[in-house]
């Protein structure tokens, strides 16, 4: 398998996911900026819409969507509960907190009353997550790749006027969740990467979301 990610971004959660599955994966990076692969290709030839995670199987095809690609990674079974549960929380995740809430207030070209809108609607949306986290140790019962994609957004907040400290539950499964081994390997990685991806387009005046400075 291929794995087509940007530095900290969305995809960290599916190298995360492959790493506690311990399935071997070949990592692509993509560049946010250029949408050049590291092999010197043009992702959009890969995938039009230019997002990543993309995952490609052994066979080529490709599998967009972080939300399909953590639960193929994952393989929970069919028509379980415990399936609808995961689901649950990742279409969450990724529609109230990733699109709603995190996208305009990290795009810097996104006009002031995006960003307002998105920030008007943080609190209730963060409280649901805190509320869960305050009853459970995961947001299912055991570690999941709801997990890896919920810790992997949250990591965004630092470059955000959003403030993790009013939500110490939150705050709590961030160092629990960042202890795991996989989750540890994966962030020092694209952490790296991260790094010189802002070197490379020079962008020092903007706050590095790996260290919070
Ligand atoms: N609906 C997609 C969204 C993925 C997404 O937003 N990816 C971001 C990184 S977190 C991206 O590739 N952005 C580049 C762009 O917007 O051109 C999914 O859930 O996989």
């Amino acid at each position: 398998m291929r794995l087509y990610f940007s530095p900290l971004a969305c995809s960290l959660s599916s190298r995360i996911a492959l790493y506690e599955a311990n399935l071997p994966a070949e990592f692509i990076e993509v560049d946010p900026k250029t949408k050049r692969t590291s092999d010197g290709r043009d992702y959009r030839t890969i995938h039009p819409v230019g997002l990543v995670p993309l995952l490609e199987l052994d066979d080529g095809q490709l599998l967009s969507e972080n939300a399909a690609i953590l639960q193929f990674i994952a393989g929970v079974p069919e028509g379980s509960l415990e399936r609808a549960r995961l689901q649950e929380w990742l279409a969450f995740i990724s529609t109230e907190l990733h699109k709603t809430v995190f996208v305009p207030l990290l795009d810097a070209k996104a006009p002031p009353q995006a960003k307002d809108y998105a920030q008007s609607k943080a609190a209730a949306r963060l409280e649901h997550v805190a509320t869960r986290l305050e009853k459970s140790e995961y947001l299912l019962d055991r570690f999941t790749v709801a997990d890896a994609y919920l810790y992997t957004v949250l990591n965004w907040a630092m470059v955000t006027p959003i403030d993790l400290d009013r939500y110490p539950s939150i705050r709590a499964y961030q160092k629990r969740i960042r202890a795991r081994p996989s989750v540890d390997r994966a962030f020092k990685e694209e952490r790296v990467l991260y790094a010189n991806e802002l070197a490379r387009h020079a962008v020092s005046s903007v706050v590095d979301f790996a260290t919070g400075r």
